[in-house]
């Protein structure tokens, strides 16, 4: 194992740094609050942070709206609290991984300004500018009828030049136009090589697969009749020069460097389409996160995304399997991950958070499946307490991201009460606010995110006191210490976790989960993982007989010791019990 890159057994967590820590009592987070907890992730067990956008921004989508890529966020800190992060990350063997948006800039960024100045502009091409349409009664209509991710279309009109411009997201987020060569080697330049020079360790790339779009720009098949605007991700995901601009970045601003590449592959739901960005021969990225497990429950992404879609435990395991095996056979890598700032917590989605026994059981059932699975592996700040969504009984005013109020907008503009209803319903459970309330470090007042009197920029949780970190610290039973504890156990036997084969057992069972994992590197060493996921005692499989004769030993439970029965062949577990038995 030791000929492999550091990434693959690295656990990377994901820092939301609005919502981390705040060092100066103006209610945001900061550079300086998150270099106060390094030592906090570093006892965890993290090896690498990757940072969310930390630029300069209106924060019209919370950063991922740059408007430089130089300059830092002021209410963030400034660029030197960059260099003092990465100072004090690498002198503890760790890594920093900053975030890269550049599908698209804010409409604040200078080359966007430009653009829009005049047909003429030598930027004009950076950006996707075309002529508006008109219908038989001459009225203005967008170039095609595709559907942004925010809610309504993914054009908007500029005046002053009298032409529609494209944004897959809001329209403050102005699509780059990554067929203009000018135009990638500056971001190449501006945003990479920039940050690259400085000692940044590497790249989360934002939305990498949407940057080469279908030049024919047609309208999509009518998919849903009643709106104007369709769901269009194959004129603009996966298009036809993506594997030629990602190789491109690949040679020019990463490989250089050394710098390792995490893509976001959203609307890609086919392995086949995504080795070729995994493959290592392909030279494109690292790893890449694809999204069929955490959205799990979430309706078309690009359509009714919150009406709840309830799903059962047998589709949670066939999706963990499909994207723990898909990458058997090849030269590709995968990654584990079930949390992040676009989506709700685990813990609420997955788990069972109707009392305080039960989110505890359950929060350590869900860490034991994810650090046994095969991949590098990603938390997300917060996960690793067993932070829950925001309570049911808050209203639609403490939801603060422009997808949540694009979508509640679009339902009351329908005046149809039962869309209204079930969007409600749906955001309660799924969404992106939910992770980006602030962190729960202690029990004083504003959780110890923030100073005492100050106004965080979302509300705290009214649970912080009963969850937070410095309660669980010293606590054998927590969930942050048997976070830590399998985080150990992880790289001791990564040769299963990190890089084993995955197989499911009994996949039809609706409430236990079983797995084993498995030495492929001839060792002949296994694993099998049993998890309950419900709250009633539970039959698991007959340990002895997946272990094909050799004895069991049991590695870990999530129960606490003297608990547990020691040796039992076909354990019975208790309500979200989860254990790992080896053969060695
Ligand atoms: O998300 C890209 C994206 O397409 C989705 O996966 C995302 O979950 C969104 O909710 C779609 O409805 C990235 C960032 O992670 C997200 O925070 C940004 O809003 C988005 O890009 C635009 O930059």
């Amino acid at each position: 194992w030791s000929s492999e890159p550091y990434w693959k057994d690295a656990t990377i967590y994901q820092v939301y740094p609005a919502s981390f820590k705040d060092s100066n009592g103006d209610g945001w987070g900061d550079l300086p609050g998150l270099i106060s907890k390094v030592d906090y992730l570093h006892e965890l067990g993290v090896d690498v942070i990757w940072v969310s956008p930390i630029f300069d921004s209106p924060q019209k989508d919370m950063g991922y709206d740059v408007s430089d890529y130089q300059k830092i966020y002021e209410p963030y800190g400034s660029i030197e609290d960059v260099d003092e992060l990465l100072d004090q990350a690498h002198r503890r063997g760790m890594k920093v991984v900053l975030d890269l948006v550049v599908n698209h800039t804010s409409q604040e960024h200078e080359w966007f300004k430009e653009s829009r100045s005049s047909r003429d502009n030598p930027k004009r091409d950076w950006y996707i500018w075309k002529p508006a349409r008109y219908d038989e009664n001459g009225v203005r209509r967008p170039p095609t009828n595709w559907r942004s991710y925010f809610a309504g279309p993914t054009w908007t009109w500029d005046e002053h030049t009298e032409s529609y411009y494209l944004h897959l997201y809001a329209s403050d987020q102005p699509d780059l136009n990554w067929e203009n060569e000018e135009c990638r080697n500056a971001i190449y330049d501006n945003t990479m090589r920039f940050w690259l020079d400085r000692g940044v360790d590497g790249f989360r790339i934002d939305t990498v697969n949407k940057y080469s779009k279908r030049q024919d720009f047609v309208d999509a098949p009518v998919t849903d009749p009643n709106s104007p605007h369709q769901s269009a991700p194959e004129m603009w995901c996966n298009g036809p020069r993506i594997h030629e601009f990602i190789h491109e970045m690949n040679q020019k601003a990463l490989a250089p460097y050394n710098a390792i590449s995490i893509g976001e592959l959203s609307n890609t739901p086919h392995p086949d389409q995504v080795v070729p960005y995994v493959s290592a021969a392909a030279q494109e990225l690292d790893m890449v996160f694809e999204f069929s497990l955490i959205r799990l429950g979430t309706g078309n992404i690009l359509g009714p995304k919150y009406i709840y879609q309830p799903f059962s435990l047998p589709t949670l395991k066939k999706t963990t399997e499909k994207w723990q095996s898909f990458v058997e056979g090849t030269d590709a890598w995968t990654t584990a991950f079930i949390e992040n700032h676009d989506n709700a917590r685990a813990v609420s989605r997955f788990g069972d958070t109707s009392s305080p026994d039960l989110w505890n059981r359950s929060a350590k059932a869900i860490a034991l499946w994810q650090t046994t699975l095969t991949g590098t592996l990603f938390l997300y700040q917060g996960q690793e307490i067993g932070m829950t969504n925001m309570p049911s009984s808050w209203g639609i005013d403490e939801y603060k991201d422009i997808e949540s109020s694009g979508f509640y907008a679009e339902a009351v503009e329908s005046g149809d009460e039962e869309r209204i209803r079930k969007t409600l319903h749906g955001l309660s459970h799924l969404a992106r606010d939910h992770s980006r309330i602030p962190f729960q470090w202690d029990d004083s007042p504003n959780a110890g995110f923030t100073t005492a009197d100050a106004k965080p920029w979302m509300r705290v949780h009214d649970e912080y006191k009963s969850i937070n970190a410095a309660r669980q610290r010293d606590d054998p039973d927590s969930i942050l210490s048997f976070y830590k504890s399998c985080l150990r156990l992880r790289k001791q036997h990564k040769q299963l976790f990190v890089f084993g084969s995955f197989k499911l057992i009994d996949p039809e069972n609706e409430f236990v989960f079983s797995y084993i994992k498995r030495d492929t590197r001839g060792s002949g060493k296994k694993a099998v993982v049993v998890l309950n996921m419900s709250k009633e005692a539970r039959a698991g499989p007959n340990i002895a007989e997946e272990m094909d004769g050799d004895e069991p030993r049991l590695l870990v439970s999530t129960l606490a010791r003297g608990e547990m029965e020691q040796k039992s062949h076909q354990p019975v577990l208790g309500p979200w019990e989860g254990r790992v038995y080896v053969n060695y």
